[in-house]
């Protein structure tokens, strides 16, 4: 079975989770169930980034260890994970002794090969920011605000040859065309890579930052954050672990916009080239979520939780939320009446609504047994002409990580459906006596069944409790793999269906 290994961006443990994070987790999960159904054997991996300046200090103000600050955070990510029915296969921490040993283990080579050798550092060191800052970034001679205070400093510290492996990473990106997702992003690395890059600061004498790894070939030191952070990829499938050894190199790491530049699209590429490591297949780059406009945050005043929504709409209403007005790679903005529309409309209207009027009509005219499909006439042939186009396009979209259009899709197809219905109105045709009415009504229960069956199938990497829920109600089992099931098909019939149940409760 070939293998699959996608990986979220591990989140900062000095704060617990926001939309973003969660919105993160919500991709990555969706493009892993879709693999596991198209057979790839997935290994999905999400974690925390526990070291840091932050951490030390947001740990200090609590009067509290380090440890045991991100102990308590990590209990906070690991329960979102779990309300939205996050399936990855492992958690990486990046205070695990696991981790420690291969970020250790790749400093010595890179310092045992001259990779890495110490120098003098004199500069502008941001705190907030934990980065040196460079004197041109200043804005009217202030430094931006989101440096915070900025300190000069010198200091002997490591420095690793990024600049060595410069024209490597170009070629490389020039020549690997699924490298970065969406291809704009690439340009932009491109464009940064132009200019020639310094080599990479990545120690913190020990004195001022205790909370991170040692270097292997000098105690006083420990590695700077990215060095750490960016490795956890590699530590979780343990180079030396034949078991592990097949996800690398990993299919996708998937990334926001904010940390592909150098971190993601540089350094670590230029890390494990130096260390004689294949790179990742590529990066998935998402962009970012505002709330009403705004870039999110407490201070600016009121805002949505988007965990309050969890809990009243239930994870899937979520998932779906955020799948379907998301377009990879570009921004998207959050809001309660966007997510109210999208719940009523698509949810409890269109899918909610045809999945009971499905199980009420059978029950009170087929006595809840799905019926034989005899007659194909005109709104049969629409019906069908409308899911053999779903049934294209729906594996390329998902591929190319177009969920919002297969999304959008397949509820266009969802509110075919109830035209459907519609048009052959079976509680008329009830009323009839003549028998090709009793079939037309047999018919249209049979097509929205059959409907129904393929709709849980291609929603379920967005939806999986609603798809299961409905395939229970439906009397059918969830599939393992999209192949061969996406046939329009007679296979309902003769099913026992469930009574009646509303899938999206209005709430509001
Ligand atoms: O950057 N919308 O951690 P982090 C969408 N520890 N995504 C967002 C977002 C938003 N408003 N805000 C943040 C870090 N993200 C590092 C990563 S990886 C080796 C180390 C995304 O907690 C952000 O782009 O600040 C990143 O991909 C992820 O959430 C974690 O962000």
């Amino acid at each position: 079975m070939k293998s699959f290994y996608i990986t979220t961006a591990i989140d900062y443990a000095n704060a617990g989770p926001h939309l973003g994070h969660a919105y993160e987790k919500v991709l990555t999960d969706v493009i892993a169930r879709f693999k596991r159904l198209q057979g790839f054997d997935v290994r999905f991996l999400t974690g925390l980034d526990e070291h840091g300046m932050k951490v030390q200090q947001s740990a200090e103000k609590k009067g509290i260890e380090p440890q045991e600050f991100v102990n308590d955070i990590a209990l906070e990510f690991l329960a979102l994970l779990k309300q939205l029915n996050i399936s990855n296969d492992d958690y990486i921490r990046t205070t695990g002794e696991r981790h420690k040993v291969v970020v250790q283990n790749l400093l010595q080579k890179l310092h045992d090969q001259g990779d890495i050798y110490k120098d003098y550092y004199h500069g502008y060191y941001s705190v907030r920011a934990e980065q040196f800052v460079l004197e041109k970034e200043k804005v009217d001679g202030e430094w931006p605000s989101i440096y915070g205070e900025v300190v000069e400093i010198t200091e002997p510290n490591y420095f690793f040859r990024l600049g060595k492996y410069q024209d490597w990473l170009i070629e490389h990106i020039k020549t690997h065309e699924d490298f970065i997702f969406p291809k704009s992003r690439a340009n932009q690395v491109l464009e940064f890579l132009k200019e020639p890059v310094n080599d990479l600061c990545i120690s913190r004498p020990r004195e001022r930052l205790s909370w991170g790894i040692s270097l292997p070939f000098d105690e006083d030191y420990v590695t700077y954050v990215w060095f750490d952070a960016v490795t956890n990829y590699l530590s979780a499938v343990a180079p030396g672990t034949p078991e592990n050894e097949k996800y690398w190199p990993a299919d996708y790491h998937v990334i926001g916009k904010d940390i592909l530049v150098p971190a993601h699209s540089v350094y670590w590429p230029i890390m494990l080239k130096a260390g004689g490591i294949e790179p990742p297949l590529g990066f998935i780059v998402h962009g970012f979520w505002t709330m009403s406009g705004k870039k999110m945050s407490k201070s600016e005043g009121e805002i949505v939780d988007p965990f309050d929504l969890i809990e009243e709409f239930g994870p899937d209403a979520f998932r779906y939320f955020v799948t379907r007005e998301m377009n990879v790679g570009l921004d998207s903005d959050f809001t309660l009446e966007r997510f109210m529309i999208r719940y009523n409309s698509d949810l409890a209207n269109d899918l909610g609504n045809l999945l009971s009027r499905l199980l009420n009509m059978t029950h009170r005219y087929c006595g809840g047994i799905v019926p034989t499909a005899s007659v194909r006439e005109e709104p049969e042939a629409v019906l069908l002409e409308n899911w053999g186009k779903v049934q294209e396009e729906v594996v390329g979209l998902f591929d190319g990580f177009r969920f919002h259009t297969a999304l959008e899709r397949i509820f266009h197809f969802i509110s075919s459906v109830n035209r459907y219905a519609e048009t052959r109105a079976p509680w008329k045709l009830a009323k009839s006596d003549a028998a090709e009415d009793r079939q037309r009504l047999e018919t249209a229960l049979a097509c929205m069944a059959e409907s129904l069956r393929l709709v849980a199938i291609v929603l379920t990497p967005v939806m999986p409790d609603v798809c299961e829920r409905i395939n229970g109600l439906l009397g059918t089992q969830g599939v393992d793999s999209w192949e061969g099931n996406l046939d329009w098909s007679e296979r309902m019939e003769g099913n026992a269906l469930g009574k009646a149940a509303i899938l999206f409760p209005k709430t509001r």
